[in-house]
């Protein structure tokens, strides 16, 4: 509730701005209760302050170990204000509400940062400080939870502006930064301590997570490797239930993941869909009216990559299908579900691994993606932008025609999930050249035609196989040497982000050689 802060408990190891922030809140009438360091330098300043042993009546002891772990400051923390069975309690046991909680930790990660003898790290894993953070979090309905000197002012802001009270909506968000700080401080004693035993395991597990399975190797057979499942529930490689086949590799659940996240992109109401991934790239993609034939057409694009491949579809698995893929050599099948007699089909080949993820990943929902650096880690939200939603601007004379903005949207959808510089050609909902991850867009350019035509002379065709395609690019074309690559293939519409220095340039050239060309306005680096 939104009743005025009356009683504050401050414990601050990094005292910075504690004291103005102190006196604001005493200028409040706030009373302030504090631990032993933090009430000396409240006092030093001139403010009253009640010691945390006369509110326990138990001196802090055992070297400050037990300090706040006493039921009258927990009960101060966690009673529900409006609950009359919490309220009889509190005036049974003589405990008084504590409305604001401000805590910031005993310093750990500082401590392991100048490398510290084991005793002075284990003296700086803090029990208390954690533990009253989350009974002020998980009762942030009436309790203000602060544990950073940078949202003293912001607390202090709501105050004024709520008669002494703050509101609903920063007492959740001081709350969810909270709980995100105890599991971070948490985490930080896991790896340091697993670190200390010579464990990959534990250490693993302090980024978050559950163990979903341990593996035999990682990437490479001398690394050490396991797989964890996170609290989120959207469908995917690590919700799926393996249906039969050999144990899974980290490399299979990478590339698994890679295809699934493509295939969730087709809308299975509105179309069959099948990809085929080798080394976390797509080298075949297609939509068709059924997942036997949406298999034959992403395999046609590149049947010799195809061999060990990831093949996903957005569809329960068919016979029809299961027949196709069991003829050449498969490590994965995902799809959302399996008919029985696909799996019987499947069943034929013992080391053929099924998953079945219960259903698609959708493509738009938020979700965060993370990897390592030296000595720390990036983070970013997902790239769910979808192509269906975008307002597509025609940049050239000539629109597409309807047929290719249907490829033109197929090809960028694509592009997507292939490794920066991504292009990719596609035709009548197939891919049929796909160059990833090179240096130089040209050059991903060049090799997606040239595997093109590698493909369509081993089928036995008589036109180049990017004839008539439409081609997509994950970022703009810095320079007109992209789009000539395009031209020289026969491609006869292009999608892409737009926005080079040099657009007009690259506009001129699609102009000139009768090319439709579209802008999407959002790029699709992926690396
Ligand atoms: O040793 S503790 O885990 N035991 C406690 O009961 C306790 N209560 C608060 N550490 C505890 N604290 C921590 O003391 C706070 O998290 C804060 O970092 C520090 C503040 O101590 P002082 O006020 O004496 O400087």
């Amino acid at each position: 509730s939104d009743r005025p802060i009356a009683r504050a408990l401050l414990s601050v190891s990094d005292k910075t701005g504690l004291l103005e922030f102190a006196q604001a809140l005493h200028a409040r009438g706030v009373a302030l209760v504090s631990t032993g360091g933090t009430a000396r330098a409240l006092s030093e300043a001139g403010l009253p302050v009640e010691d945390v042993s006369t509110l326990t009546g138990f001196p802090e002891m055992m070297d400050g170990r037990v300090k706040t772990l006493h039921p009258k400051v927990h009960g101060g923390l966690l009673a529900i204000r409006d609950d009359a069975g919490h309220q009889r309690s509190m005036q049974e046991h003589g405990i008084a509400a504590i409305d604001l909680l401000v805590v910031n930790l005993y310093p750990f990660e500082a401590t392991l940062a100048r490398a510290a003898p084991f005793d002075e790290m284990i003296e700086n894993i803090d029990v208390g400080g954690p533990a009253m953070i989350r009974g002020a979090a998980k009762n942030h309905a009436d309790v203000t939870v602060v544990v950073e000197p940078s949202d003293y002012d912001p607390v202090l802001a709501a105050m004024e502006a709520n008669a002494g009270a703050t509101t609903a909506e920063l007492r959740r968000r001081l709350a969810a930064k909270a709980f995100s700080r105890t599991a971070a401080y948490d985490a930080a004693i896991g790896t340091w301590l697993s670190r200390e035993v010579g464990e990959d395991a534990p250490a693993f597990r302090a980024l978050g997570g559950s163990l979903a399975q341990t593996l035999r190797y990682g990437e490479n057979p001398h690394q050490s490797a396991a797989f964890y499942r996170t609290a989120e529930a959207r469908p995917g490689v690590a919700t799926a239930v393996q249906a039969q086949g050999k144990e899974l590799s980290y490399n299979n659940i990478n590339d698994t993941d890679a295809a699934y996240e493509l295939v969730g992109e087709f809308d299975p109401r509105r179309t069959a869909a099948c990809v085929i991934v080798k080394h976390a790239n797509p080298c075949g993609a297609a939509e068709a009216p059924s997942l036997a034939e949406a298999y034959e057409r992403a395999l046609a694009c590149d049947p010799v990559s195809a061999f060990g491949g990831i093949v996903a579809f957005n569809r329960k698995l068919d016979a029809a299908a299961a027949r196709e893929i069991v003829k050449i050599f498969t490590e994965v099948i995902v799809a959302p579900d399996a008919d029985d007699e696909a799996k019987a089909i499947i069943a034929g080949k013992k080391n053929l691994r099924l998953l079945l993820a219960g259903g698609l990943p959708d493509p738009r929902a938020p979700g965060l993606s993370i990897r390592t650096v030296a000595g720390g880690f990036l983070a970013q939200t997902r790239d769910s932008s979808v192509v269906d939603d975008l307002d597509l601007k025609v940049a050239t004379k000539r629109a597409p025609t309807e047929q290719e903005l249907s490829d033109l949207r197929f090809a960028f959808r694509v592009a997507k999930h292939v490794k920066s510089n991504a292009i990719v050609y596609a035709r009548d909902g197939a891919t049929v050249g796909i160059g990833a991850g090179q240096m130089s867009r040209v050059d991903s350019a060049r090799i997606a035609a040239h595997k093109a035509r590698e493909a369509a002379e081993a089928a036995g065709l008589s036109r180049s196989g990017t004839e008539g395609s439409v081609v997509a690019s994950d970022a703009f074309f810095p320079f007109a040497d992209g789009l000539d690559a395009a031209i020289e293939a026969g491609a006869t519409a292009v999608i892409q982000p737009g926005g080079s220095m040099r657009d007009a340039e690259v506009i001129a050239r699609a102009d000139e050689a009768g090319l439709a060309m579209v802008f999407t306005g959002v790029r699709h680096f992926r690396h």
